[in-house]
């Protein structure tokens, strides 16, 4: 038998310490487990919160042990490295802040009271993954410790904090139907301590297996085998294995098989299953990463409620608990390491242990289909030989030890198409933020055309996209860099329906399902944050975009959502009502009075005149929403970010004369003719002058050039707002409307 004793109590945290006797002696404070020093300060914006070295200590009471027994320290996780002391002695080190790590004390316990302190950094280095990133590096003991017992012959506890189980299942289809399939199930054990035999139990079956150097394999065929069916149907079996000492290990497996086809995007046990969903960043307002069994389970619940099928979980290890939650509710998971945006020289053997772990730790997940290499990685440095060295290996490493998923990594959009670095993963994905950073959203269609026209044989996939908004602010003309929630919602609505268009997508996964710490950042109302989240960072508050998400996703509860239940104070004669629903009927009332009933799918859009105070009112079968709304005189300021340099309204519709150039026609459409070239070619000339290294970037990137060309000149005035005066850009508006454009050719 083994014996788990949790450690989660009577912690001292000790926030300076030169030593670890300084550390034991000086008064620190009380705390439990989990705990992070950085649940205030790494969510308050201007990237000033705490990294360094903290302690955490407590007494440890040797417990009463059996000849042979080994006694074993268990980490979750602690941010970013640790080191492990016993009685002062240091005892082990981990570098890696998101995985399960394990210390073996058994020769140093002391019989009664020991002292065990645990050092925790996260202060920059050159070598540990994450170094520089958008969201906070908290650091602390933000999991659980246990103490885990076990005799002397037991199972493995010292390879990469795996369990030493490892289940692998092998389904096929008869004729390729899902209803009549069979699975071949291996069970490998690797045990530590001279095992002879291991009893092996799976799906009800048991066998008995002889170990040789500490490795046994056990096989059982299931037929009519009952598969793990997506969100549909997430059947779990259990394996357990058992050996003549009593240590037991016990692990849940599922049966699914899956594969990515270039054309035709994502197949789950045969059959055509899009993956479209969402990521997720751990961390909560208040308490950080340091979380809680009912915070998972909250978000989970808010991830049924949108009705996702698949999760990115970004961009680290999360912690095991969330994975048996995906594994239990059939979400399809990409898994992934931190290894984003820098490239380091020093951190390639960190980049491996972290993957090593990961796939060792998480192998017997059915929710993860895949291993994500690298984040964004090129974004700093390029792809250099060293990058595309570091790519092979971890790509290798994840085929060694898991012949049964694929790989593969998020671009950045800057990354050309041609780049050898896209052909080292199994398949790719690329995080584009046009219509929102940059450019216009059609780009973002474009873009993937491109890439899919160019190569019909690779899988892409769209693993970011998104927009900021603050809840507060509201728009009825929204605008990329607005913040408003409307901006977002138009935004989605946009992306929803490119992605519908184009099926070969394999994955498509929003930036994200929550607002996430992000210290360094300072704007949009809410210093500290990323708001692309559908929820807010406390998941009080969903935006209206989550209920875009819900009508598309969920087909399970019926359900209406009124759009703009915060922009109550409204300036138009006639405003624009908008409903979610994922039913094919909505009615409107106003005042109490039936209005309108519109068919449609998804998204409907109502005018309403206001005149004072109005009670809207939405109806689908039973379900209802209601808003208010109340005719305005002047603008609420409070619905505006940052007023002066927020969005830039600079013209009324009727500036522009059809038929003739404005700024709102693309850079490419107005460089190729030749007058409306000259004018906007001096203007271009100064901006590069002024943003020297951006210019050089723009010139030596093939994409990047392309995706200037594709963006209106008004979008890029906005993107260098700073550098013009409304007065020019309304001269130049003004010039472009002299010059006629060619006749279009039929
Ligand atoms: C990205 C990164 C992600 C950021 C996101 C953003 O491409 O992968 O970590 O948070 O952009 O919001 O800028």
């Amino acid at each position: 038998m083994r014996q788990a004793i949790e450690l989660n109590e009577n912690w001292i945290f000790v926030k300076h310490a030169e030593n670890v006797t300084e550390a034991a002696t000086v008064q620190g404070e009380e705390i439990s487990l989990p705990h992070t020093w950085n649940a205030v300060d790494g969510q308050d914006g201007g990237n000033d919160y705490y990294r360094g070295t903290c302690w955490y200590r407590r007494m440890l009471e040797s417990p009463q042990l059996n000849a042979g027994q080994k006694v074993y320290l268990e980490f979750d996780g602690a941010a970013m490295t640790a080191d492990v002391y016993l009685n002062g002695e240091k005892l082990a080190r981990h570098e890696g802040g998101y995985s399960r790590f394990r210390v073996n004390v058994t020769e140093k316990l002391r019989t009664g009271t020991n002292e065990l302190a645990v050092s925790v950094d996260n202060a920059d280095n050159d070598h540990v993954y994450p170094q520089k990133a958008d969201f906070t590096f908290y650091g602390g003991l933000y999991r659980m410790v246990r103490l885990v017992i076990v005799p002397e012959v037991h199972f493995s506890m010292d390879y990469y904090g795996g369990d030493g189980i490892r289940v692998t299942p092998e389904v096929t289809l008869a004729d390729g139907n899902r209803e009549h399939a069979q699975a071949k199930i291996t069970v490998e054990i690797w045990a530590d301590g001279g095992a002879e035999r291991v009893t092996v139990t799976a799906a009800d079956q048991t066998k008995q297996a002889a170990v040789a150097d500490g490795y046994a394999k056990a096989e059982f065929e299931l037929s009519d085998v009952h598969l793990w069916d997506g969100v549909e149907d997430p059947y779990l079996y259990t394996a357990k294995a058992e050996l003549a000492s009593g240590d037991v290990v016990e692990t849940r497996f599922g049966c699914r098989c899956f594969h990515v086809d270039p054309q035709k995007g994502f197949f789950l046990n045969g059959r055509a299953y899009p993956l479209r969903g969402v990521s997720r960043h751990q961390d909560r307002a208040g308490v950080g990463n340091a979380l809680t069994s009912a915070m998972h389970q909250e978000d989970m619940e808010i991830i049924k409620e949108i009705g996702a099928n698949t999760l990115r979980l970004a961009h680290y290890q999360h912690a095991q608990e969330f994975y048996d939650l995906c594994d239990e509710n059939g979400l399809i998971v990409w898994a992934e390491i931190p290894y984003i945006t820098l490239h380091m020289p020093n951190g390639r053997e960190n980049t491996l242990s972290q993957m090593q772990e990961l796939v060792v730790q998480n192998y017997n997940h059915p929710s993860i289909v895949c291993w994500g290499l690298s984040n964004e990685i090129t974004a700093s440095g390029g792809v250099t030989e060293d990058l595309l060295e570091n790519h092979r290996l971890l790509n290798d490493l994840c085929h060694r030890l898991d012949a049964s998923r694929f790989t593969t990594m998020a671009d950045v959009f800057m990354l050309e198409m041609d780049s050898p670095v896209l052909e080292i993963p199994d398949v790719n994905s690329y995080n584009l933020y046009f219509g929102w950073y940059l450019g216009e959203l059609e780009q973002n269609d474009a873009f993937f055309d491109e890439y899919h026209a160019k190569y019909p044989d690779r899988c892409i996939g769209f693993s970011e996209y998104g927009a900021d908004a603050n809840p507060q602010y509201q728009s009825a003309e929204p605008d990329k860099g607005d913040y408003t929630e409307s901006y977002q919602a138009v935004f989605h609505e946009h992306i929803l329906q490119m992605i519908e268009k184009r099926p070969w997508l394999w994955a498509t996964h929003v930036w994200n399902l929550f607002d996430f710490a992000a210290d360094g950042r300072d704007e949009g109302g809410k210093n500290g944050q990323n708001q692309k989240g559908l929820v807010t960072m406390d998941r009080k508050l969903k935006k209206d975009a989550f209920y875009l998400y819900k009508a598309y996703w969920n087909r399970k509860e019926p359900f209406v959502h009124l759009c703009g239940r915060r922009y109550t104070d409204r300036t138009e004669a006639e405003t624009e009502v908008k409903m979610y629903s994922n039913q094919p009927e909505v009615t409107l009332f106003v005042d109490g009075k039936k209005r309108e009933t519109m068919q449609g799918s998804h998204v409907f859009r109502f005018k309403v005149p206001i005149s004072g105070t109005h009670r809207i009112e939405a109806q689908t079968g039973v379900c209802r929403d209601f808003i208010t709304v109340r005719k305005a005189e002047e603008k609420n300021m409070d619905y505006v970010f940052g007023q002066a340099d927020g969005v830039v309204n600079w013209f009324d519709k009727d500036d522009f004369k059809p038929g003739y150039f404005s700024i709102q026609d693309t850079m490419g459409a107005l460089q190729s003719h030749p007058q409306a070239g000259a004018l906007i070619g001096k203007l271009t000339e100064s901006a590069s002058a002024a943003r020297g290294d951006v210019a050089q970037s723009v010139k030596d990137n093939p994409n990047l050039q392309k995706m200037m060309m594709g963006m209106t000149l008004e979008g890029m005035l906005k993107q260098v707002r700073d550098m013009v005066t409304p007065e020019q850009v309304k001269a130049l508006n003004d010039a472009l409307q002299q010059i006629k454009k060619p006749e279009q050719t039929k």
